[in-house]
């Protein structure tokens, strides 16, 4: 049965093919919509389709949901087979280069009766393409230069890689002459876990020496574009930036539209046009009147509403939730009091216990588990059940020398194994003060084996805490391919904890599942998996994954007092 990411890209495809083809606009953008509301459902659409109800899913309507149908009964669909009868598929990924648009990927494929990328590649080099029609010598070797840059570029950049370079790219432009404010926009603020591109907004009087410093960035490889509004660039390890400069008295307006997401602008350019105005990247305009905001609050506050913190940005229903007065009032950072898995060197960690305990106590937390890897993870020195004995002797002359800085739990992050039983006898499981099991190894087995092991692990009365549950690790790898609405209910149903992975490069459970599993009221935990000092300023990644999922404090066990929180893991064995 097809998963929501294989609908997905099923949609983004015919959405390419059907553009290539000529279709009208509102047609693709309706594949568009589709396909992008399929990867953000957090809930399989297979599940809606078993209760008759895939028109509840937004963007799905008649002919949409008639094809999702298809493909989940047959697996495959007529209507695009008749389409790549007509568009050969493989020219979905001309699109990808920089400079060849729908148009001119049609006039090339017919001209020349060519359909791979490297025959394109060939082409250009042989000089094929300058003769064409609207053509030319330059566009010849921009194509060429845009082929080059789709090798390098790597698809969607993790937020681990986009923020800190977002940041140290604003600290340059802070620094240049006029600059009064330079803050990240686009999906770099609304904190996806991968973003497209750096979009950054800056608020000057004097646009162009913003512009200069930006294309002279270190490591600019190519500069894209250079306006008065709007530059971009890419650097030479395809990582690409665009930069926005407006007046400060337009800074509100112009951050709001950068920030986006594109679908949550349009709800409210629809809220604007109820209210007789209209709202552009600039301000809103009346007939000749012009409202400028320097703050986003005026912005949402000319609209009637309450700010919407960006994270919540994604038309979810919080525009809805906002006329309402019933946005949630979002997790922070400090609210964040217990860090229930971190590594030390009794597996793979760099530093010792000691050591780690007070590095998270600095950090304002009060409890700490160390969770070091169990016996059969051999390569990161997996603890034996003689190990663990000896680290509980350690922690009690450590937790005499922390005194009540800090509690430590003496934990494990127990393998669930590849055959589906965990790596400790139950009885061991009981002597610890938690539990958090995970999967490292086999998680390429089939669905049904692989979410059956999950859930088995769910169901063992000792474990407290399930670990990166899907084991995706960005941007290399996908997670197992999980029933998710069938590791969601156990979950639901035995109570365990799931875990929101704080690791950029994991951010596991994701904003989706996350905010699935707060409306089944399973209680979700943000941890660090620290294996060094600064493994535990990844926590804010964590953090603003739950905002994503829509998570209050009290949804997060790591935000409870130590009482409760201990209460609870004492109920649970
Ligand atoms: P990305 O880069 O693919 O991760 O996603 P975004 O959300 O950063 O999108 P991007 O970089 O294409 O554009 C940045 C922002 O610009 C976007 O979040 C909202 C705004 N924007 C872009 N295109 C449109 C549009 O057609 N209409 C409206 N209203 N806003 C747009
Ligand atoms: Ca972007
Ligand atoms: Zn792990």
């Amino acid at each position: 049965m097809m998963n929501n990411r294989q609908l997905a890209d099923t949609f983004t495809l015919i959405a390419n093919l059907s553009e290539i083809k000529g279709e009208v606009i509102y047609v693709i953008l309706a594949y568009r919509k589709a396909s992008e509301n399929l990867m953000t459902l957090g809930r399989e659409a297979s599940e809606y389709w078993k209760e008759g109800k895939l028109r509840e899913i937004p963007g799905v309507g008649k002919a949409i949901a008639e094809k999702i149908d298809e493909l989940l009964t047959t697996g495959k669909l007529e209507f695009l087979e008749k389409l790549n009868q007509e568009v050969p598929a493989s020219l979905a990924d001309w699109l990808q280069v920089t400079g060849l648009g729908p148009k001119k990927i049609a006039l090339i494929w017919k001209t020349l009766n060519i359909t791979a990328l490297s025959e394109l590649e060939s082409a250009a080099k042989n000089g094929q393409l300058r003769d064409l029609p609207g053509m030319g010598t330059k566009s010849e070797a921009a194509i060429l230069e845009g082929i080059s840059a789709l090798a390098r570029r790597s698809g969607r950049i993790p937020l681990g890689r986009a923020y800190p370079l977002a940041h140290e790219i604003i600290a340059t432009l802070k620094r240049v002459k006029g600059v009064v404010a330079a803050e990240p926009a686009g999906s770099l603020r609304r904190m996806r876990s991968t973003v497209g591109d750096l979009d950054i907004l800056v608020a000057s009087q004097d646009s162009s020496a913003v512009m200069e410093a930006f294309i002279n960035l270190p490591g600019v490889s190519r500069v894209l574009g250079k306006g008065e509004t709007k530059s971009s660039i890419e650097f030479s390890d395809g990582v690409r930036a665009q930069v926005w400069v407006h007046a400060p008295e337009k800074f509100g307006t112009a951050l709001q539209y950068a920030t986006g997401s594109k679908d949550h602008n349009v709800q409210l350019s629809q809220i604007a046009l109820a209210k007789g105005l209209s709202l552009s990247e600039h301000s809103f305009t009346k007939a000749n009147e012009e409202i400028f905001c320097a703050t986003e609050e005026k912005v949402y506050e000319t609209l009637g509403l309450p700010w919407i913190p960006p994270e919540l940005r994604e038309d979810h229903g919080e525009v809805q939730a906002a006329k309402t007065n019933n946005l949630p009032k979002l997790i922070q950072v400090k609210d964040i009091k217990a860090d229930l898995q971190t590594h030390s060197t009794w597996s793979d960690g760099k530093l010792s216990m000691l050591e780690m305990a007070q590095a998270a106590a600095r950090r304002g937390m009060k409890i700490i588990a160390f969770t070091d890897h169990s016996v059969s993870l051999g390569v990161t020195g997996g603890l034996s059940m003689e190990d663990h004995k000896k680290q509980a002797t350690e922690i009690k002359k450590i937790q005499k020398q922390l005194g009540d800085k800090i509690l430590v739990l003496h934990a494990s992050e127990v393998e669930i194994k590849a055959d589906g039983t965990l790596d400790y006898p139950d009885e061991f499981l009981a002597t610890l003060d938690l539990v958090v099991a995970s999967m490292h190894t086999g998680l390429r087995q089939p669905r049904e084996k692989v979410t059956q092991r999950t859930i088995n692990a769910i169901r063992n009365p000792h474990v407290d805490i399930i670990g990166h549950p899907t084991g995706r690790l960005i941007p290399d790898r996908e997670g197992a391919d999980l029933d998710m609405e069938a590791v969601l209910n156990a979950a639901a149903e035995t109570g365990v904890a799931l875990e929101i992975n704080a690791h950029p490069s994991r951010l596991d459970l994701d904003d989706m599942y996350a905010r699935r599993a707060k409306e089944l009221g399973i209680p979700i935990t943000i941890n660090t998996d620290s294996h060094s000092e600064a493994d535990f300023d990844n926590l804010f990644y964590g953090v603003a994954t739950a905002r994503r999922a829509w998570l209050t404090k009290d949804d997060v066990i790591n935000c409870w007092s130590a009482k409760k929180l201990l209460n609870w893991l004492e109920k649970r064995g």
